[in-house]
């Protein structure tokens, strides 16, 4: 008798807790554009933190562009990623630290973006020194990465 209820209370309230954990986690879109508010060719936002388990997809507002993983510029033992151009992608973040990303054929116009997972600075410095190299291809808005760093404290 004392063991029915408590198993039906289990089933009632198991649905219950898986739902709220799902609740815990967000889903962030980062639209890609040719021109945004703060210039041309840009992820927008640009900058952006969120909480470890978040999903971002980066929706493909307009053609031709994607979302590429910067090597150097993931925390350690996190998952690159390469999204096909004109296409949307999520990209799940299990592991804290500071993400550098592009869009690989616009990344010489600096369309390029930040994600912070938690908050944790730990990979932060690794990230600037790999922005001083990569920076040095940019064609034009060639302070954008550095700014976008700047926000990160
Ligand atoms: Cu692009």
């Amino acid at each position: 008798m004392y063991m029915g209820t408590l198993f039906r209370k289990i089933l009632i309230l198991l649905p219950i807790c898986l739902y709220s954990f799902e609740l815990l986690s967000e889903v962030h879109t980062v639209k890609m554009l040719n021109q945004g508010s703060t210039g041309v060719m840009v992820f927008e936002p640009a900058v952006l933190k969120i909480n470890v388990g978040d999903t971002v997809t980066f929706e493909a507002t307009d053609a031709a562009h994607n979302s590429a993983s910067i090597p150097g510029m993931l925390p350690p033992n996190a998952n690159a990623w390469n999204g096909q151009l004109s296409r949307d992608i999520s990209v799940t973040f299990d592991i804290p630290g500071i993400y550098g990303y592009q869009c690989t054929p616009h990344a010489m116009m600096a369309m390029v973006g930040v994600i912070q997972v938690g908050d944790d600075y730990s990979n932060l410095q690794n990230v600037k020194n790999s922005a001083v190299q990569f920076k040095t291809t940019f064609v034009m808005n060639q302070t954008r990465l550095d700014d976008y760093l700047s926000e990160l404290n």
